[in-house]
């Protein structure tokens, strides 16, 4: 069991003087809202044998119990749009009353709505480049295939809790290459179907995880496992974790090799270079992932030519020029100490970029936090139809191959290999 209440403040001011942190120090104050949130405690190393029993259990959606005061504190602060908890039908959420999720209100990318705030179409020419569900026995693989072509920093690694609760060192050896850590959920669930605290501990937990290996790096951006993001998943992410939403406009299918027959390596590499020689208007942003051996040697025969057609690749925060963390530049730059969803994140989803990082408000303004976090709920509700006519036609391509021939599978897919990591993680497991 965790218990954030055995971590004092004071402990980790004490502990941050003589234990070092595997990357880089921890810069934040004490009292600063980030510590707040995203507690510095002693730092857990992967080399402690009691380092999974500082986190909830691997590939379990964690309980409310492990949830800290700041987050549900924070989550009762910010104004919820009226979106009901959905269930799953096949890859489709449904919600009460016949409601549709194409109805602005509730927004869902399985629907093909996206809002102004959704990271999809990156500008014209450039490629974003996203691998999800890491650290995995092939991230090696990747990451050698990714240094010796200078592209290690032009990656971003949607990554799993559960899987960097496993394999920690492995996601150390992405960031220490240079590579970009973004969040991909504590679980790989259906975040719409989840309740907001499950959503929270889902979101929160694999920040931490990621935050405490990272030097105190806090994530950015997040991709919704299976594309499964509606209005009241998107509140709580940006509202409570001031995190980017980051769905795809192009779907790799990468995923379905070796489980759907229609799915094969060839076909797969021939639509991704249909694509790559394809128009660059607007850039592509495609899903991909570093899960197998299918899914990575794809991506190895197919990176030749994204260079070869002129492709600009980056990560996905230097595709949209964002910093890469809440609280740094990048890998190597300072960790700086600032308000998580605090005023600076809740205007930059107006004002677009990031100048979150040169905000370093240690305080916590309650009152007008509250107040710009719903003013930006409010205009990402109200801009959707706008920005969903605009990118409905890429996105119902990728959307449509996840629902309809994807999802159902997928779940197996994921449930069966939960259930083969946990059972490597749980040994030992003291919680
Ligand atoms: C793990 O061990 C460290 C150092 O001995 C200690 O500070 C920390 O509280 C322990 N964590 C848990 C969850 O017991
Ligand atoms: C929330 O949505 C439901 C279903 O559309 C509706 O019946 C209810 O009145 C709404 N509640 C508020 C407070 O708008
Ligand atoms: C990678 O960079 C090194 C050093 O700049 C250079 O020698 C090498 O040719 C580059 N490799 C590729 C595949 O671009
Ligand atoms: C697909 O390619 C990978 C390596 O690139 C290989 O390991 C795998 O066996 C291939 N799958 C099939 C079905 O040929
Ligand atoms: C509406 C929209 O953004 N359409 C674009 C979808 O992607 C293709 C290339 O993959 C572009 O040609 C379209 O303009």
């Amino acid at each position: 069991m965790v218990h954030f209440a055995a971590f004092p403040a004071v402990m980790a001011l004490v502990a941050g003087h003589t234990l070092a942190a595997p990357l880089g120090d921890w810069y934040q104050a004490a009292d600063s809202s980030v510590a707040a949130m995203f507690h510095k405690r002693y730092t857990p190393s992967p080399s402690d044998a009691n380092f999974t029993s500082n986190y909830p259990t691997g590939w379990t959606t964690p309980t409310s119990d492990t949830l800290p005061k700041a987050w549900t504190d924070k989550l009762a602060s910010i104004q919820m749009p009226n979106v009901s908890v959905a269930t799953q039908n096949n890859g489709y959420p449904t919600y009460p009353n016949g409601e549709s999720g194409a109805d602005s209100t509730i927004c869902s990318f399985t629907y093909e709505c996206t809002t102004s705030d959704d990271l999809l179409n990156p500008p014209d020419g450039v490629l974003a480049l996203t691998f999800d569900d890491g650290p995995t026995d092939y991230s090696e693989e990747l990451y050698a295939f990714l240094s010796q072509n200078n592209a290690s920093g032009k990656a971003t690694h949607f990554m799993i809790g559960g899987n960097i609760l496993g394999s920690p060192t492995v996601m150390q050896d992405a960031l220490k290459a240079g590579g970009h850590i973004a969040v991909h959920t504590w679980s790989h669930p259906y975040m719409t179907t989840l309740t907001n605290e499950q959503v929270l501990g889902e979101l929160g937990w694999t920040m931490q995880i990621i935050s405490d290996l990272s030097g105190g790096r806090v994530p950015k951006f997040w991709r919704p496992p299976y594309g499964d993001v509606d209005n009241r998943v998107r509140a709580i992410a940006k509202g409570v974790f001031g995190l980017e939403t980051v769905p795809w406009n192009q779907d790799s299918a990468d995923w379905a090799i070796g489980t759907d027959a229609q799915y094969t390596n060839a076909s797969v590499e021939a639509s991704i270079n249909q694509w790559l020689s394809g128009s660059k208007t607007p850039g592509l942003c495609m899903l991909e992932h570093e899960l197998n051996a299918n899914t990575v040697g794809v991506f190895e025969n197919v990176y030749p030519n994204m260079v070869s057609n002129g492709w600009n690749v980056k990560t996905v925060a230097d595709a949209w020029s964002l910093d890469w963390y809440q609280n740094a530049a990048d890998d190597t730059a300072t960790v700086t100490s600032m308000a998580i969803a605090g005023d600076a994140v809740a205007q930059s989803s107006t004002a677009s970029s990031s100048s979150a990082v040169s905000s370093t408000s240690a305080s916590s303004k309650t009152t007008s936090t509250a107040a710009s976090v719903s003013a930006s709920s409010t205009s990402a509700v109200t801009s959707t139809t706008a920005s969903s006519a605009q990118s409905s036609a890429n996105a119902s391509s990728a959307a449509a191959v996840t629902s309809k021939t994807g999802a159902a599978g997928r779940v197996q897919v994921g449930a069966g290999w939960a259930v083969v990591l946990f059972g490597a993680v749980v040994g030992v497991l003291s919680i």
